[in-house]
């Protein structure tokens, strides 16, 4: 393992890097940040490859040079590390929660949008109709995803999804990964309750600087 100065976080404005640097602004710790992402060529991409052969991001390297990619395993670690910080919740029947629902999102809807972004990845696509329809099914597919989860992740006693006081790790990679392929638009009016708990997690003073710095007015 190579020690290094704090934490390096690959990423790209609008991605889901968005959720890791919320975590972060929780945990009150600085980090370096490496702009990123396999659409945009250049020695950022070239130094997450060398670190994450996938390319993708978040990829989050730790003090002690260990490589955390997967957003899900980031936020479960840095939750389980800075326990100051909220990310996850204290009672252990809620933290149990908070891990499926995040492990939800990334396994669910994250990967339905890989899907979405990259067609050609998972299937055969011979033409621009085929595509079309591809990403058609998928994007349905993901919006049905959405639902399940509203309706099987009920907010704590604290409103937040997974929080106990504030968002947590959970709250934020939900309010990311919901902001994809329609998914909010179709949960305003599916699921207005869960809608509206998604804008309240951009809108907490704690994480809106950094929303709103990925996802300008
Ligand atoms: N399984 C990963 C998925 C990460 C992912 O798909 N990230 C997107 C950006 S939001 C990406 O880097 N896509 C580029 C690519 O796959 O080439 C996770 O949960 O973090």
């Amino acid at each position: 393992m190579k020690m290094n100065d704090g934490y390096t976080l690959y990423g790209s404005r609008g991605s889901g890097s968005a959720a890791i640097e919320a975590a972060l602004v929780a945990c009150g710790v600085p980090w370096r940040q490496v702009n990123a992402s396999s659409w945009e060529p250049g020695p950022g991409f070239d130094e997450l490859r060398r670190v994450n052969p996938l390319g993708q991001i978040p990829t989050l390297v730790l003090p002690d040079g260990t490589v955390l990619t997967e957003s899900a395993a980031i936020l479960i670690h840095l939750g389980l590390e800075h326990p100051h910080a909220g990310l996850l919740p204290q009672q252990p029947s809620a933290r149990a929660r908070a891990i499926r629902g995040l492990v939800y999102v990334a396994a669910n809807c994250y990967a339905a949008i890989g899907l979405i972004d990259y067609p050609e990845r998972f299937c055969d696509v011979p033409d621009e109709a085929a595509r079309k329809r591809t990403i058609a099914v998928a994007r349905k597919c993901l919006h049905g995803l959405w639902d399940v989860f509203a309706d099987t992740t009920p907010p704590s006693a604290g409103g937040w999804l997974g929080g106990d006081d504030r968002p947590g790790a959970l709250d934020l990679l939900a309010c990311v990964v919901s902001k994809w392929s329609g998914a909010r638009a179709h949960l305003k009016s599916s699921r207005p309750t869960f809608f509206a708990l998604l804008q309240r997690v951009e809108q907490h003073p704690s994480f809106k600087p950094v929303f709103d710095a990925h996802w300008p007015a």
